[in-house]
């Protein structure tokens, strides 16, 4: 216990429990209760947070590194000695008088060799309650603390000024203070299976991404998985366990789900095979409704689940959000807690737009039955996604892996309510990855272009954005269940099926007549690029490119350098 112990001292918390049984489950949920942090509400076994309203989003301001080397864009460092102080000074005593739980745990089916142990140390019980449902709480880890990622997790006073998630990549170790929130605090999700995993993958071989896994059943090959990297809040959750538009579901279309959030990827045999590391999902709540997620809301209903920042209703004693399908409650709980009667919808939000609910995966309808296996799933074709209201295409295949890598890494989207900052602004995401990097991006592509190059068929790699608007501000696109036709254009596309594919700037698009739009959508809407608005992208890649100095790989120049002369031949 030496790793976790001096920890403890530091913190110097009342008293000590491991959490390892689930009647101790119980009892916080009692006591969370009995003391207000919490309320139980209709939905069977399932409680109802509000967080500090500073600490509403995953920080990523505050969230750093640990590092004496330059880690290139995206990551803040701090030193390793000032970070080793800052752990110091941050953590001394802030515990006291408070219960300190130790929560060890598993990511990874604890049959399988890519299973990783973890143990966090933490003075919250909603951090408890958080990862008993996203990790699966094992003594085990226990027994493998020398290889286990530790994480410590104090809300110390809360003071937003001195919020932090600090990183130590090499000795596997996390810390995270002053915040109470999601990927701020819930360290087994973004701290470990993707910035710490992902630099162990880079070691080892293998890749930790921001991804969805799922599995599309339908006529044309029967079963056919896919991988989608989507920045937070822009629709992963949906698309992970979507329900097909009836016209496909009536000919035999349906998608089951591997996860929704993380997937850690392996080489083998030169295929790639993906494993959701999580046991839940950490879903956005507003806008999910019967039509929009019907899988997301028969599990949520299904109980079990942490409710974090929603409105309630207070008569019904139910969960509300805005976009739930449902009438404004009479009587409104709102997510700082304060109840409205009659509420007027110009008050609102009423529910925080990035309100949460933390469900077991075993409550999703379609949870593909492959999903704990030992062998994961072996994937046919992976999708980068962005949320754009203008230019980018609605969906496009890379012409090879070189140019995927390319485009991944380019990726820009529209900011989102996910992480702190202004919602809207369209920035820089590679990979979507960007708030999760853990070490130098231009060694992450070129790794990805190693793993490529180990591949043989490649898999096919797309791009969507389900997000354009026209010029009335609507969305063209309607998304959701019809986003099947999108996959049916990408399965016919891998296997074969279609091959009157454009050569566009973006890559490969379908032929007019290839891919089946929904009545009264135009393909004019969807796929319509802009020759002077792309100059301008490549000229921001470029900047990029530039920024990775030695580290930016040659392969990603030829792409830039074709691209450009692509764009002097139409223009
Ligand atoms: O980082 S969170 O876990 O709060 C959610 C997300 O951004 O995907
Ligand atoms: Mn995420």
């Amino acid at each position: 216990m030496d790793r976790i112990k001096k920890y403890i001292d530091l913190c110097n918390p009342e008293e000590v429990q491991v959490i390892t049984q689930e009647n101790q489950l119980k009892e916080l949920k009692n006591f969370v209760i009995k003391t207000g942090l919490a309320r139980r509400l209709s939905v069977p076994d399932s409680l109802w947070f509000c967080s500090n309203p500073h600490d509403v989003a995953r920080s990523e301001e505050a969230t750093v590194v640990a590092s004496d080397r330059d880690l290139g864009p995206y990551i803040k460092t701090v030193p390793v000695n000032e970070a080793r102080c800052l752990v110091k000074e941050l953590f001394e005593n802030s515990m006291a008088s408070r219960v300190a739980y130790i929560v060890p745990y598993v990511m990874g089916s604890l049959d399988s060799d890519i299973k990783k142990f973890g143990v966090t140390l933490t003075d919250s019980p909603y951090v408890v309650l958080n990862m008993a449902i996203l990790n699966k709480v094992t003594d085990e880890a226990l027994k493998s603390l020398d290889s286990a990622v530790i994480g410590v997790h104090s809300m110390a006073s809360m003071d937003p000024t001195k919020k932090k998630i600090i990183h130590f990549i090499e000795d596997l170790e996390v810390f995270s203070v002053n915040t109470n929130y999601g990927g701020n605090v819930l360290t087994g999700k973004k701290c470990f299976s993707l910035r710490i995993a992902s630099s162990l993958g880079r070691a080892q071989g293998w890749l930790a991404e921001h991804m969805l896994v799922s599995v599309v059943h339908n006529p044309i090959c029967g079963r056919f998985v896919f991988t989608a990297a989507l920045p937070s809040a822009c629709g992963k959750t949906n698309l992970a366990m979507m329900n097909p538009s009836e016209e496909y579901a009536r000919k035999g279309w349906s998608v089951t789900c591997g996860g929704d959030d993380i997937a850690w990827i392996f080489p083998k045999a030169g295929r790639l095979f993906a494993y959701n590391p999580e046991y839940g999902f950490f879903g956005v709540a507003p806008g999910t409704s019967e039509s929009s997620n019907p899988n997301f809301m028969s599990a949520i209903l299904k109980g079990g689940c942490i409710f974090t920042n929603t409105a309630v209703d207070e008569e019904l004693n139910l969960p509300w959000w805005e976009g739930i399908g449902k009438p404004y409650p009479h009587k409104i709980r709102t997510w700082r807690n304060e109840v409205i009667i009659n509420p007027n919808k110009e008050e609102g939000p009423f529910a925080h737009p990035n309100s949460r609910v933390t469900v077991p995966i075993e409550n999703c309808p379609v949870l593909d039955p492959l999903w704990r296996s030992s062998e994961g799933f072996e994937i046919d074709a992976i999708l980068f996604g962005c949320r754009r209201a203008a230019g980018y295409p609605l969906v496009f295949k890379a012409r090879n892996w070189a140019e995927a890598v390319y485009f991944a890494a380019t990726l820009k989207s529209e900011r989102t309510s996910a992480q702190e900052g202004t919602v809207g602004v369209l920035r820089h995401d590679p990979f979507a990855m960007r708030p999760f990097f853990s070490y130098h991006i231009g060694d992450y592509l070129r790794h990805w272009l190693t793993i490529g190059e180990s591949l043989s068929p490649q898999p096919s790699v797309y791009f969507v954005n389900w997000f354009r608007k026209d010029s009335n501000s609507m969305f063209v696109w309607p998304g959701f269940g019809e986003n099947i036709r999108v996959l049916e254009w990408v399965i016919k596309t891998t296997k074969g099926v279609s091959t009157a594919c454009i050569d566009s700037l973006y890559g490969l698009i379908p032929a007019r007549d290839d891919l089946s739009l929904p009545e009264g959508v135009l393909y004019e809407h969807l796929f319509t690029i802009d020759v002077d608005d792309f100059e301008k992208e490549l000229e921001e890649n470029e900047h990029f490119l530039k920024a990775l100095g030695s580290k930016c790989p040659e392969e990603l120049w030829s792409v830039h350098e074709s691209l450009k002369a692509m764009c002097k031949k139409v223009l």
